[in-house]
């Protein structure tokens, strides 16, 4: 009797150890482990990009928030998508699809470039 009650015990203790374990997935679906979009922000300021390089994938969604004065936007080196004009203090965003191209500058100022790093699963 009594083995057997202590068995029942280490193997709740043992069940109660995996839930814990798995939890965080659960709390947190949007953390990359269970492949959830994401989004993404990406600061322009001091005329660069911030991140410069990004890490990111197909469904995650990429925000930019222009704190310059000065216009800028984000476009594809091969002009395949673009923000369009972000003036100061707004934001524009971009859903990451696959075949996304990764390098974009800015048309205004296009010394300013920033790449995305495109995960494929
Ligand atoms: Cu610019």
């Amino acid at each position: 009797m009594e083995t057997i009650s202590r068995r029942n015990i280490l193997i709740r203790a043992m069940a109660s150890l995996v839930a814990m374990a798995s939890a965080p997935l659960f709390v947190h679906p949007a953390r990359g482990q269970t492949g959830a979009p994401k989004v993404h922000h990406v600061e322009i300021s001091g005329f660069k990009f911030k991140p410069e390089v990004l890490a990111v994938k197909p469904g995650d969604t990429i925000i930019w928030t222009n704190q310059d004065i000065a216009p800028h936007t984000a476009t594809a080196l091969d002009n395949s998508w673009d923000t369009g004009t972000i003036a100061q203090g707004k934001s524009k965003k971009i859903l990451v699809t696959r075949n996304f191209s990764p390098e974009y500058f800015c048309r205004f100022h296009p010394q300013m470039q920033a790449k995305l790093q495109i995960a494929l699963d």
